[in-house]
């Protein structure tokens, strides 16, 4: 059996080769990922722990919370305040910034996490996860506000997440290359079981909404409608359809085996871009995706040259295998019929 190399490792290995992990950033990433196993104990309770159900409160998207929504916010703010760090963190659970309290040092760093996305699924025992961002705190003086987190997400130093399903996995990316990591569960560490992942240029499965067909704009119809003709439509060959209504869980199956995620503007919130968040959403699984070879956009930009105007702006997302998300962006811009 091969050495196995631990999260520790890898990052040590990773700052040697290319130097892109400081120290703090390193003591970021480790914090983090104590903390995702923190969650899955309490996500693996289930019904055990009385962590199912509705807190019966609502966070700042008027989604009601879960009770381990708010669970697992308090584990990644508790175990991110003292390391020195950060500076201050943000979360889809929380209405504005978390700033580092004054009895601890601040960091160079800022973290944003949706703390456990996908939660509908908790209660019907279906893969979770937690998603993170981490970008630099670009000004020096000692105050944070909410503008400095208002980055691009190409300006993000790290992105992961961790996917609680039949096992716990860890996917991080430093800006060179994904690697993944499996919940030893006896040891309680992190083992490196891919490195270098890949998402395949071209698919055969595409993830939407299917509900919500009748509220989309042309361009999706059009491409949604010639997956579906199949062999007998202008693409020649036949799809097949996944929906987790778990982005984490959905993003995941396209890092191992390709595919095309899509959450796209739809006339229900004509106002609204999209439903998903860009900055604890949209700009980690981009970073991951284009780490992993593959494409991130709203359909007709790329997700991390947008700069955000509110900590939670929503975005429509396209993203996954490289050829069938440059599909989508030419349907755009031909319009609806091409
Ligand atoms: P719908 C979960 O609530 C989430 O934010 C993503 O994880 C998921 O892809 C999407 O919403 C599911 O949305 O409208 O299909 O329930």
């Amino acid at each position: 059996m091969s050495a196995r190399v631990s999260l520790t490792q890898y990052l040590v290995e990773q700052q040697r080769a290319n130097g892109n992990i400081p120290p703090q950033l390193r003591l970021l990433i480790e914090v983090v990922a104590r903390a995702c196993k923190r969650i899955a104990i309490s996500v693996n309770k289930g019904a055990l722990g009385d962590v199912l159900g509705s807190a019966h409160s609502e966070n700042v998207q008027g989604e009601v919370q879960k009770k381990l929504d708010i669970i697992a916010n308090e584990v990644l703010i508790e175990a991110n305040e003292w390391g020195g760090h950060l500076a201050a963190m943000a979360s889809e659970e929380m209405d504005s910034i978390h700033v580092v309290p004054n009895r601890f040092p601040q960091g160079e760093y800022l973290l944003l996490f949706d703390p456990l996305d996908g939660s509908s699924n908790i209660d019907v025992n279906v893969s979770i996860g937690t998603i993170f961002s981490v970008l630099r705190k670009v000004n020096n003086h000692r105050g944070v506000s909410e503008e400095d987190f208002l980055q691009p997400g190409k300006q993000q130093a790290a992105a992961g997440y961790c996917i609680y399903g039949p096992q716990v996995t860890l996917v991080l990316t430093l800006g060179d290359g994904v690697a993944m990591f499996t919940l030893d569960r006896e040891m309680g560490s992190w083992v490196l079981t891919e490195k270098d992942v890949k998402i395949p240029s071209d698919t055969k499965e595409f993830a939407i909404n299917m509900s919500n067909k009748r509220h989309w704009a042309p361009p999706v119809t059009r491409y949604i409608d010639e997956c579906l003709a199949g062999t007998t439509g202008p693409r020649e060959k036949d799809f097949n359809m996944r929906w987790i209504a778990s982005m984490v869980a959905d993003v995941h199956r396209i890092l191992c085996r390709g595919g095309i995620f899509m959450y796209p503007w739809d006339a229900r919130e004509p106002g609204k871009a999209g439903k998903l968040r860009l900055m604890y959403e949209a700009n980690p699984m981009g970073f991951i995706v284009e780490q992993a070879g593959g494409l991130a956009t709203n359909g007709r930009q790329r997700i991390l040259d947008i700069t955000p105007t509110k900590l939670h702006e929503r975005v429509a997302v396209v993203l996954g295998s490289r050829n069938e998300v440059e599909r989508v962006t030419r349907y755009h811009q031909e319009g609806a019929e091409g």
